[in-house]
């Protein structure tokens, strides 16, 4: 069963769509994600108030350094990231990383402009002129290059292959506003496979969608949209295999994941801010690596959350049920076959409740839990000669194992003996018990 789940998974979440640098896994509506999340990367190593994340599909991942103005980068998300590039920009807020390994960098605070580093050549240029930082960035599958600029309630647009440097805008008026063709301070934007640009229209508190060439936005989340679910400053939009959105809702401090027909609240859940594994902080953008978890820049705690994908498929994990005698069994309480008792009594156990065709019984109370598994001095355990178990007990729930019963009498510590069937039930054993050849033997419990 476990086996074929992992199958399922990895169907699921190895599939990305061509064309795209980025991981797009596909998730079913049952996926789970570990809501306790582990810190990827902290202070010490990112440094103060990282905003942006970007994971391609060989599971790279690249951070953008605020203080020092540098890209870190970690292959297969080792636990130190493996290389920096020195990308001379000071209060970065995005990056994006194409198929071929460029690297598009906001450095708009510092020199109205959005940088490339080449793989080729190891060079920074600057490619497209801003007159404010980018708080999103993107390329689309033909390679054009978006910029959401907060401070100017735009977006922009540059073609690839386009010689200039200045870019058009595409989307919002330049002023702040919430009327479809307005935008108030956008962050994280998203284009998908069908030119559909999708922007976290933060201080609108909603989420916006531009069909190809229309100045008008559709609000497909937050304030305005058709289903009601209410946005607090949302700052990223990222789309699954699917198209459905996952959303950062940055003035909640939580995750939101939408589905067919609604939205769900995935991480931050309480709505507190706050540093515990389940909590975030102001969190700015997210990132799907291969596996379809989920990487989060908590930006006021400092750290790089991971969310583990958990389960992918909506098969329930069917437990084998148990053994019908763990829940139909005699139950013996009597203290005086336990083996601390003192023996007050002589019983033979050729008498009710044991029989000689047998049936299961459990221990409790008095009586301890189980067959006692080693030799016991005779005359103990209410009777003459004490029986004990040898075998092993069976360790998985659900099992049986056999063993034999000894009694102990004389020199000999298995004079007489008979056979035992053992089950392990939850977290007790059941044992099935057939009365001794002769009398006074009795079965010792502890
Ligand atoms: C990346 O860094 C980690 C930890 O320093 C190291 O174990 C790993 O081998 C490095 N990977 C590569 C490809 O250099
Ligand atoms: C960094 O940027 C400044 C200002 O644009 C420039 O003077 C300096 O040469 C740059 N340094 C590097 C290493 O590119
Ligand atoms: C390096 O890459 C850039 C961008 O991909 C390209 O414009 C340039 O021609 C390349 N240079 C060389 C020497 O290949
Ligand atoms: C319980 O076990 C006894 C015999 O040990 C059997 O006769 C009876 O039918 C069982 N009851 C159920 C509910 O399985
Ligand atoms: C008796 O059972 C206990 C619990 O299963 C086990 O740890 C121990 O090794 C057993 N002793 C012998 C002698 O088999
Ligand atoms: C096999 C064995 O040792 N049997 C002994 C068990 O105890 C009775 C009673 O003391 C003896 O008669 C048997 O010889």
């Amino acid at each position: 069963m476990l086996t074929k789940n992992w199958i399922i998974i990895l169907l699921a979440t190895t599939y990305t769509c061509l064309g795209t640098s980025f991981n797009q896994p596909k998730f079913s509506s049952c996926a789970k994600w570990n809501d306790a999340a582990t810190t990827f990367a902290d202070q010490n190593c990112i440094g103060q108030q990282p905003t942006d994340i970007f994971i391609n599909r060989h599971d790279k991942i690249f951070v953008t350094e605020r203080q020092n103005g540098q890209i870190l980068i970690w292959y297969k998300q080792s636990p130190f990231y493996n290389k920096t590039i020195m990308a001379n920009f000071t209060n970065s807020w995005s990056l994006f990383v194409t198929e071929n390994n460029d690297i598009y960098i906001d450095n708009g605070f510092h020199k109205n402009a959005v940088d490339r580093w080449s793989r080729n050549g190891s060079v920074i240029e600057s490619v497209m002129e801003v007159a404010s930082s980018c708080t999103g960035l993107f390329v689309d599958i033909l390679k054009s290059l978006y910029c959401s600029s907060s401070e100017s309630h735009s977006i922009y647009k540059l073609d690839h292959n386009s010689n200039a440097l200045r870019p058009r805008v595409i989307a919002g008026t330049g002023c702040s506003g919430p009327v479809m063709n307005m935008l108030d301070h956008p962050h994280g934007i998203f284009v998908d496979k069908d030119f559909r640009l999708y922007v976290a229209d933060s201080r609108n508190n909603r989420i916006q969608r531009f069909d190809r060439d229309e100045t008008n936005g559709i609000t497909i989340a937050g304030f305005g949209a058709e289903v009601i679910f209410i946005l607090d400053r949302p700052t990223d939009v990222v789309l699954d295999g699917d198209d459905h959105m996952f959303i950062v809702d940055s003035g909640k401090h939580r995750i939101i994941r939408s589905l067919s027909g609604g939205f769900k609240c995935l991480f931050g859940c309480s709505h507190t801010p706050g540093t515990a594994p389940d909590q975030l902080n102001e969190p700015y953008a997210m990132a799907f690596d291969s596996n379809g978890n989920i990487f989060v820049t908590d930006v006021r705690n400092h750290r790089i959350q991971k969310f583990d994908l958990i389960q992918n498929d909506c098969v329930q994990s069917t437990m084998t049920p148990l053994p019908t005698q763990c829940s139909n069994y005699t139950l013996i309480t009597d203290s005086t076959r336990n083996i601390n008792s003192v023996r007050t009594t002589v019983l033979c156990d050729r008498q009710s409740p044991m029989t000689v065709s047998g049936s299961w019984f459990r221990f409790s109370g008095g009586a301890g839990t189980m067959l006692v598994n080693y030799t016991v001095p005779i005359h103990q355990c209410g009777t003459h000669a004490t029986g004990w178990f040898n075998g092993a007990f069976p360790s998985e729930t659900g099992t049986i194992s056999s063993g034999t019963t000894c009694y102990h009498w004389g020199n000999n510590i298995c004079n007489w003996s008979n056979g035992v069937t053992v089950t392990k039930c939850s977290d007790f054993y059941v044992f099935f018990l057939v009365a001794p050849p002769v009398c006074s033997l009795r079965y010792c419990t502890v």
